[in-house]
C-alpha cells in the first residue's frame, strides 16, 4: 500500500509539475495586456466553480479582461422557480469579474434553450408572457445595473433559412416579443449595451440576410439595440470563409452597430493532424485579424480550456476547441492570437480583397471538341480521349500553408482530361491511391472525384465515391463509371447548355482518405490554388471549350480564383540555397505541377516554390523535387505596376542580370536542388498589392526532352515550340501569368 501511495504521489508531483510548466506559458502570455493595447476586450465564458481553481485564475486573470457566464445566467439556473431567482453563481461570476477589473457581458435573458420546466409548462396568454418576460428582464438586469455592462438580450432568434425560431416568447407574445425584451432592458439598465446574439450567421447566407433584415428593421423604429453578437462556433475541418464574413460585419457595422465575437471556437475531430492544428491555429489568428481590423470591440471564446469545454458533450468525438488544451498548455492558436495583438493593426483591405478582378487571374484549362463521343464504361481506350489537354489534381486545398501533395505518387496521384459535345462534358481521371476508402459516413470524407461549374451564374457541385455512380441526391443528368480497381474513371454529365466556344466557372477535385476507421480524409487535391470554397460556390477555375472553328477564345472572367500569396517576413531570409523553416515559416508552400512543354501537363511532384514579401523586396524559395531531370534554368516573371521584371538563374549561378540592372540574387544549394532568391521590387515597400508573376523551372527528361514545372497551366510553350522562355514569349504575345498577393 506504502509503495503505491508513494507512486501515486510522485506522479501527482510530476502531473502538477507540468501543470504548473504549463501554465506558467500561459501566464506569460499576457493577451490581455496587448488587447488592452489594440483597445479590444478578450473573453471567456466561465462557470462559477472554475474560479475555485488557482491555476484557470492564474490564466484567466492573467489574459482576459472581459467575462461572460457560461450559464449561470440562464433562465434554468438563474431563475429556476417561478417565485424565486438563484443569483449565487452569477453574483460569484460577476464579483470575480469586477474584482479583477474585468467587463462584464450578460448571457443570456431570452433563449429558446435551457428554459426551467415550470415556464415550458406554463399556458401563457400574450399579456401574461409579457409580464413574466418583463418581470425577469427587470429582476436581473436590475440587479446588475452597472455592473454588467453588455447583455445578450436574445440568444439565437434567427432559424437557418432566415426567418424567426419558433420558441416560446415568440409563440405567446409574437414578433415584437425580441424589441419589447429590448425595450425592458434598456428600462433596467440604460447605460447597458444591448445585443442580439446568434450562431451561423457569420458569413453572408440565408441566415445572415434574416437576421440583418431583423436587426434593420429594429434601428428603423428606434428600437435600443447597439450591437450583435457572432458566436463563431466553427468547425475546424472547413476553412472559413473569411472575405465573407468581412463583408457581413461590414453591413452591420454600416447600421451603427456594433459586432461582438461572443463564442468562438474551432472544433475539430478525433486526434487532430498536423495539418489540422495548423488550420485550427491560422483561423484563431485570423479571426483576431478580422476583429481587430474591424474595431469589433469583444473577442470572447466559449471557455477558457479544453478541460471544461461543452464541443464532446454536444458535438461527440470532437474537442481542441479553444485556445489552451486539457493541461492548460497554450496551443499554436493561443501565440498565434498574440502575434496578431502584438503587431501591427491589420487592415480591413486584407480581407476584402477579392479573387473575382478585372485581370483574369490564370488560364482558363481547355476542353477539345469531339465529334464521337467516348463511351462511358471505365475503359479507357477511346481515340477521343488521346487529343485532349491533361491536367494535375495538385493544391491540397485541406492545407492552408502547405499546398504540396503527398511525395509519393502511390499515396495519391491523380489526372484529368475533358472534352465535350454540345451541352455534354465528358471526362476521365486516372488515379492511383494505395488504399481506397469508401465506408465513412460523411460522402466528401471517401475516396472521391468531385466537378463544380458555374455557368451562366448558376454552380453546381457533384461527386462520385470511387466505385459508384455520381451521388443520387446531386440530380445529375449524367453517369459516372469506375473501373474494378479504382484506377480510371469516366464519366459524362449533360448540363443542358451548348457549351461551345463558351467559357464557364470550373474545378474538379480528388480526394483521399487512407483511414478506414473512419477518420476525416488527408487531402482534396484541386487543379488550383484556392481556399477550398468550392462547395460554397466559389474559388473556381476557368474551363473554355473549343469552338466551331477549332479555336480557344476565353470569354468574359467567370471563375474567381485566389490568388497565390506573398506573407510579409520582417526578417529577410539568409540567401545560402537552405531553406529553414525558420526563416520562411510566414510563407505559403505552392507545387510546381504543370508541364507547359507537353498537351499533357500534368505533373505531381516536379517541384515546389514560395514567397515571402520583405518591404520592398520579394524573396522566394524553389525545391527541385523531381531527381531525374537536367536543369537549364530557373524562370521568374514578376510585374507591379507596369515595371516587369523578367529573370533567369542558370544551376549553381546567380540571376544573369546582363539584360537588367535590377537588384536581385539567386543562391543555390551544393547539389542544386534548392535555390533562394531575392529581388528588389522598387523604393517603395510593398503592402497589400497584387502583382502578376510566373515561375517556372526548364530542364530536359532523361529522354532529351524539353520539360517544365509551373504552377499554372499555360500553351504559349506548346504553341510555340521555337520560344526559349518568358522573355521571347513576351515580346511575341502576352505570357499568361498568375496574381500574387504581397501582403
Ligand atoms: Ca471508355
Ligand atoms: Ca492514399
Ligand atoms: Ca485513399
Ligand atoms: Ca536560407
Amino acid at each position: 500500500m506504502m509503495k503505491w501511495k508513494f507512486i501515486s504521489m510522485l506522479i501527482l508531483i510530476v502531473l502538477s509539475r507540468l501543470t504548473f510548466i504549463f501554465s506558467e506559458d500561459a501566464v506569460k502570455l499576457q493577451l490581455r495586456n496587448y488587447a488592452t493595447q489594440k483597445g479590444i476586450y478578450i473573453g471567456c465564458a466561465v462557470m462559477p466553480q472554475h474560479l475555485d481553481e488557482p491555476t484557470f485564475v492564474n490564466i484567466l486573470t492573467n489574459n482576459f479582461n472581459y467575462l461572460t457566464p457560461e450559464n449561470n445566467m440562464k433562465w434554468e439556473l438563474i431563475h429556476p422557480k417561478k417565485d424565486s431567482y438563484d443569483f449565487s453563481g452569477a453574483d460569484k461570476i460577476v464579483e470575480f469579474g469586477l474584482k479583477n477589473g474585468m467587463r462584464i457581458r450578460g448571457h443570456t435573458l431570452v433563449w429558446h434553450y435551457q428554459n426551467p420546466k415550470w415556464l415550458l409548462d406554463s399556458k401563457l396568454t400574450r399579456e401574461e408572457a409579457m409580464e413574466v418576460l418583463k418581470n425577469h428582464i427587470m429582476t436581473v438586469v436590475g440587479r446588475y445595473k452597472g455592473k454588467v455592462k453588455d447583455w445578450d438580450v436574445v440568444n439565437e432568434p434567427m432559424g437557418e433559412n432566415g426567418v424567426l425560431r419558433w420558441n416560446i416568447w415568440y409563440q405567446n407574445i409574437g414578433e415584437d416579443y425580441i424589441e419589447l425584451a429590448l425595450n425592458w432592458a434598456k428600462e433596467a439598465d440604460p447605460d447597458a449595451k444591448l445585443f442580439l446574439n446568434d450562431y451561423g450567421i457569420e458569413p453572408v447566407n440565408a441566415k445572415s440576410d434574416g437576421f440583418y433584415r431583423l436587426v434593420k428593421k429594429l434601428k428603423s423604429k428606434g428600437v435600443p439595440l447597439d450591437g450583435v453578437g457572432f458566436q463563431f462556433h466553427l468547425d475546424g475541418k472547413f476553412y472559413p470563409d473569411f472575405a465573407s464574413i468581412a463583408q457581413n460585419i461590414k453591413r452591420f457595422k454600416d447600421l451603427g452597430l456594433e459586432v461582438h465575437f461572443t463564442e468562438v471556437d474551432v472544433r475539430l475531430y478525433g486526434k487532430p493532424s498536423q495539418r489540422e492544428i495548423e488550420q485550427h491555429e491560422r483561423i484563431f489568428s485570423e479571426l483576431m485579424k478580422l476583429a481587430l481590423a474591424y474595431d469589433c470591440k469583444a473577442f470572447i471564446t466559449w471557455g477558457l480550456s479544453d478541460k471544461y469545454s461543452w464541443i464532446p458533450s454536444f458535438f461527440s468525438g470532437y474537442g481542441y476547441g479553444l485556445m489552451f488544451d486539457e493541461n492548460y498548455k497554450p496551443k499554436s492558436a493561443a501565440l498565434a492570437v498574440r502575434d496578431v495583438l502584438k503587431g501591427k493593426k491589420p487592415k480591413s483591405s486584407i480581407f476584402e480583397i477579392q479573387t473575382t478582378s478585372q485581370e483574369r487571374p490564370l488560364p482558363a484549362f481547355r476542353g477539345k471538341r469531339v465529334d464521337n463521343v467516348p463511351v462511358i464504361d471505365g475503359k479507357f481506350n477511346e481515340e477521343e480521349w488521346k487529343d485532349a489537354y491533361v491536367y494535375p489534381f495538385v493544391f491540397n486545398q485541406l492545407n492552408t500553408k502547405d499546398f504540396v501533395p503527398p511525395a509519393s505518387y502511390d499515396d495519391i496521384y491523380g489526372n484529368w482530361r475533358i472534352v465535350y459535345k454540345g451541352s455534354k462534358i465528358y471526362g476521365v481521371v486516372l488515379r492511383k491511391d494505395n488504399l481506397t476508402v469508401v465506408n465513412h459516413k460523411d460522402p466528401w470524407d471517401n475516396d472521391n472525384f468531385e466537378l463544380f461549374y458555374n455557368i451562366d451564374g448558376k454552380w453546381k457541385q457533384i461527386r462520385t465515391i470511387v466505385g459508384k455512380d455520381w451521388q443520387k441526391d446531386h440530380n445529375v443528368n449524367g453517369k459516372a463509371i469506375w473501373n474494378s480497381d479504382g484506377g480510371i474513371l469516366e464519366f459524362e454529365v449533360d448540363v443542358g447548355v451548348d457549351l461551345t466556344g463558351k467559357t464557364i466557372g470550373f474545378n474538379v477535385a480528388l480526394s483521399d482518405n487512407d483511414t478506414p476507421d473512419n477518420s476525416l480524409r488527408k487531402c482534396q487535391l484541386y487543379p488550383i490554388v484556392g481556399n477550398n470554397t468550392g462547395w460554397q460556390g466559389k474559388g473556381f477555375g476557368e474551363m473554355t471549350f473549343e469552338d466551331e472553328n477549332g479555336n480557344f477564345i476565353d470569354k468574359a472572367l467567370i471563375g474567381d480564383v485566389m490568388p497565390f500569396l506573398a506573407p510579409p517576413s520582417k526578417i529577410p531570409p539568409v540567401l545560402d540555397g537552405v531553406i529553414e523553416k525558420d526563416e520562411w515559416k510566414n510563407s505559403v508552400r505552392y507545387p510546381l505541377a504543370y508541364n507547359r512543354f507537353s498537351k499533357d501537363q500534368s505533373i505531381n511532384n516536379g517541384g515546389a516554390f514560395r514567397f515571402l514579401t520583405v518591404e520592398n523586396y520579394i524573396y522566394g524559395a524553389v525545391e527541385i523535387l523531381d531527381n531525374k531531370i537536367s536543369i537549364e534554368n530557373l524562370e521568374f516573371l514578376f510585374s507591379l505596376g507596369g515595371e516587369t521584371i523578367v529573370l533567369y538563374s542558370p544551376p549553381g549561378s546567380d540571376f544573369d542580370k546582363k539584360q537588367s540592372k535590377i537588384e536581385a540574387k539567386a543562391v543555390w544549394s551544393k547539389d542544386k536542388k534548392d535555390i533562394e532568391f531575392m529581388v528588389k521590387i522598387r523604393d517603395k515597400s510593398i503592402s497589400n498589392e497584387k502583382a502578376r508573376f510566373s515561375l517556372g523551372i526548364i530542364a530536359k527528361n532523361a529522354k532529351g526532352e524539353n520539360v517544365s514545372f509551373y504552377p499554372f497551366c499555360g500553351y504559349n510553350l506548346i504553341d510555340e515550340t521555337k520560344a526559349k522562355g518568358l522573355g521571347e514569349l513576351m515580346s511575341k504575345k502576352g505570357i499568361e501569368t498568375a496574381i500574387i498577393l504581397c501582403q
